[in-house]
């Protein structure tokens, strides 16, 4: 390879820094410099969101039960998400990338990728436009955010991560394989866990040892995704990046105070979920195809079960029925866990053929206004009678 290897592509990855911890922060400036775990009351049976740094030092990461997050820091602040704030915080971020570059694929609240390969003759290197992006967010939003450049998505995103916080990196074509070899394997994008111990087993343990194996070996041992784990190794990486499609899916799960055991109290709080869900579609402007139902037992198993409408949707009605036909026969065990969510998704606008007419059409102006109610007067003005008395929420997170 030449020495100065001239990318075709320039990428940027942008990640916001312990974001719903550091929106906390900026809401309240007291809790600066301060352990803050968002995700709920300690004594509840639900996970951490994120955190800040600060509590980070004591162990403490996203998905650990929150019992365990107090017994590590018992002085941290431990706060109820505020999923407004963190949209709201969001949509100014994407704003600023916009200003950039209209090649922006949003993975998350936090994060996107810009491909800012046409924006160069305008505004300069793309290392000097993630530098002003990171200036313009601390700046207008009070954030820190990390950027990794590089000529790829796997690569961009691989810096952003290894640089945090308030990272700054940039991989050039010529130092990729020095950077990538002594990487743990679970750091290629596609090795989750389970591929991780697979090829931790085989003594595969950094991407140097993945470099080894032919692409024979790779695909033998996991099919299609052998063949990414070759190319990633080396760096390739041409998925492009996808602008259109801000979100994928649509979801919120809750963790019980205490294990469900009957039918009816599952009903109501999938019921719940499926209506926060609808209340999320129509406020992004979006229909999905596929309903999704997870359960987690109180072993720790979790399954998952789908239906795929031939119609899309954004109403609570449809997804609660949907969800509550798939709940049948699952209540073997008592249940720590439920979650509903919706992808497949298309824009609100998009015509829909239905071979018997729009029978919805009703529901969707009842839903409609319902939303601006509770847009006037708040989330809890109107509430379904079946929810009434309802008390099995723990806190809700969104996925
Ligand atoms: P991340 O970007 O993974 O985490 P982070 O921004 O808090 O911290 P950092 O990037 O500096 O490592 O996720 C963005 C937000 O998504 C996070 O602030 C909270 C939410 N989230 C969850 O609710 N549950 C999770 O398990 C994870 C990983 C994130
Ligand atoms: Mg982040």
């Amino acid at each position: 390879m030449s020495k100065f290897t001239k990318p075709d592509r320039y990428i940027i990855h942008c990640d916001m820094d312990a974001f719903y911890a550091s929106v906390e922060q900026l809401k309240n400036p007291e809790l600066k410099g301060k352990p803050v775990i968002v995700g709920g009351n300690p004594k509840s049976r639900g996970v951490v969101s994120t955190c800040s740094y600060e509590a980070r030092k004591y162990g403490i990461r996203s998905a650990m039960p929150l019992a365990e997050a107090f017994r590590r820091c018992p002085g941290a602040i431990f706060l109820p998400p505020d999923f407004r704030a963190y949209k709201d915080f969001s949509s100014r971020m994407l704003k600023i990338f916009y200003d950039y570059t209209p090649l922006i694929e949003p993975i998350s609240l936090d994060e996107a990728f810009l491909d800012v390969s046409g924006s160069i003759g305008l505004f300069g290197p793309a290392p000097d436009i993630a530098l002003k992006i990171k200036e313009r967010i601390k700046q207008e939003l009070g954030l820190t955010v990390s950027v990794g450049i590089a000529h790829n998505k796997f690569l961009a995103k691989l810096a952003s991560d290894i640089s945090k916080p308030d990272g700054f990196l940039v991989i050039s074509p010529n130092e990729v394989q020095k950077l990538l070899d002594p990487l743990d394997v679970g750091r290629l994008w596609g090795v989750g866990q389970k591929s991780a111990e697979r090829l931790r087993g085989l003594n595969i343990k950094t991407i140097k040892d993945v470099r080894s194996l032919t692409k024979d070996n790779l695909t033998g041992l996991f099919g299609s995704l052998g063949e990414q784990l070759y190319l990633l190794a080396r760096g390739i990486d041409n998925r492009p990046v996808e602008t259109g499609r801000r979100t994928k899916s649509v979801g919120r799960e809750n963790t019980f105070a205490a294990d469900i055991i009957k039918l009816d109290d599952l009903e109501k709080s999938i019921l719940e979920l499926s209506t926060d869900v609808g209340r999320s579609l129509r406020r992004e402007g979006l229909k999905g195809r596929t309903i999704t139902l997870k359960i987690k037992y109180n072993d720790f198993k979790a399954i998952t079960r789908s239906k795929t409408l031939d119609v899309s949707t954004d109403l609570d009605e449809i997804i609660y029925r949907e969800a509550r036909l798939l709940l049948e026969g699952v209540l073997t065990k008592p249940v720590r866990l439920a979650g509903v969510s919706v992808n497949n998704l298309t824009d609100d606008d998009e015509p829909q053929l239905s071979l018997f007419g729009n029978h919805d059409e009703g529901k969707s102006k009842l839903a409609r206004t319902i939303d601006l109610v509770k847009d006037k007067y708040g989330e809890k003005s109107i509430i379904r009678a079946r929810l009434l008395n309802s008390n099995t929420d723990t806190g809700k997170k969104k996925n």
